[in-house]
């Protein structure tokens, strides 16, 4: 994979430091190696912000960031190098590798850590840590009581600061997010191709997930395949259901390629052919994706903008259908389309799939959407199978369409094209 550029790890150290008061700290722990049972371990997937600033792929690792009246000093905290466990675990890369890879001269044991913060933390004012995490549940208590023996009293999670970088894609960012963005892409359409009556759901996921490690690349959150009625629930995952003639099935699969995560979704016939009452609601949906895309080059549109683009559509279709009562201002007042379009429209997207960043800003209002900002578009429409008030035809349907869009300087570009929908 890719390494990130020293270059842009330390411009983005400097941006955080820009964000940062005088007299203040920031505080990053690594993400730990997980049990899954027994002795098996889950895969290791480093904490995003972490990641983000340091490149540094290894548990029990810290980040910190002092910045003074006088200047601003980097810090990380690495394992030792072991021979002896490293033949059973795998490489590491000790505090001297630690500095090639970061750009980050100072870097110590992470049995230093507290002694070390015990030395630096002095005279400052503010400390950005995020002590309510599950890791490191323990030296979290430990390094809180730290701080206040040291007096300071402002504590605050490092979520906004890295929120308001991490919402800024660079060039590189975009280059990665490019690839995973095509791969996934492309699993969608080789499973829209090998779908056919009598397969099961979990098959399509193999297929995908299949394709993903293929290509280098690992899910990026487990993958909805939900046929029939199935496709009703928001988060279904159990993907064991056979698929079933003049059913749809829906599909939300995104891969995670060098840290970055795509997230499609594709609802399609499994015999290839739509009911009525499917191509209308199909219809209906796409519709409102297309137009909330449209929403979304619009210049200094909002990100509440392009939700209410598709909750629009959405309304004025459910009202043509006669599957909502009233008129067209109250559907969309009195929210009544929430009982078949009860999500949001999309979420930023990046090193996680629900990616950091502030939806409203300083003043509260809808955040202006700008270049180098990634997020998905994804309105549904899901009608539960057991209410006797919808037309019978509609019960059971649960449709969404997602596509991926990078808003750039001339308007938005969606990398997810490529999926067929
Ligand atoms: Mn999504």
């Amino acid at each position: 994979m890719p390494e990130i550029p020293l270059n842009n790890l330390k411009a983005r150290r400097e941006k955080l430091a820009n964000l940062m008061p005088v007299n203040s700290a920031a505080l990053i722990l690594s993400a730990q190696q997980t049990h899954r049972n027994s002795d098996v371990e889950h895969k290791f997937r480093q904490n995003s912000s972490f990641w983000y600033l340091t490149g540094f792929n290894e548990p029990e690792s810290a980040f910190l960031i002092i910045k003074t009246e006088k200047e601003t000093l980097n810090y990380i905290f690495v394992r030792p190098k072991e021979k002896e466990k490293e033949i059973w675990t795998g490489y590491r890369s000790g505090p001297a590798g630690a500095s090639q890879i970061s750009g980050i001269e100072k870097s110590f044991l992470f049995s230093e850590l507290k002694p070390q913060l015990e030395k630096l933390l002095g005279g400052l004012q503010h400390i950005y840590f995020d002590f309510g995490s599950e890791n490191y549940a323990t030296l979290g208590i430990e390094i809180l009581e730290l701080i206040r023996q040291k007096r300071i009293y402002q504590i605050t999670s490092t979520q906004n600061l890295l929120a308001e970088l991490r919402l800024f894609k660079e060039n590189w960012e975009v280059e990665q997010i490019k690839i995973a963005t095509q791969i996934a892409a492309k699993a969608h359409n080789l499973a829209r191709q090998a779908c056919q009556v009598d397969l099961y759901e979990y098959y399509l996921e193999g297929l995908i997930e299949g394709f993903f490690r293929q290509n280098n690349c690992n899910w990026a959150y487990p993958s909805i395949v939900a046929a029939g009625q199935n496709a009703t629930i928001l988060h279904y995952v159990e993907n064991n259901s056979i698929l079933k003639d003049k059913d749809l099935i829906l599909i939300d699969a995104g891969c995670e390629y060098n840290y970055y995560a795509a997230d499609i979704t594709r609802t399609f016939p499994i015999n290839g052919k739509f009911t009525i009452a499917q191509k209308e609601i199909y219809d209906l949906v796409l519709k409102a994706e297309l137009e909330a895309i449209e929403e979304s080059k619009i210049k200094n549109t909002t990100f509440e903008k392009v939700h209410e683009k598709a909750v629009l559509v959405l309304s004025t279709g459910l009202k043509d259908l006669k599957l909502l009562d009233g008129s067209l201002d109250e559907i969309i007042e009195e929210k009544k389309y929430r009982k078949f379009y009860m999500h949001r429209t999309g979420h930023w997207l990046g090193l996680d799939v629900h990616d950091i960043g502030s939806y409203l800003d300083k003043d509260g209002k809808s955040t202006v959407l700008k270049a180098g900002m990634l997020m998905t578009i994804e309105p549904g429409l899901y009608f539960d199978p057991q209410d006797e008030s919808i037309n019978e035809a509609f019960r059971g349907i649960g449709i969404r369409i997602e596509d991926d869009i990078l808003i750039t300087e001339i308007g938005s570009q969606n990398l997810t094209e490529l999926a067929i929908k």
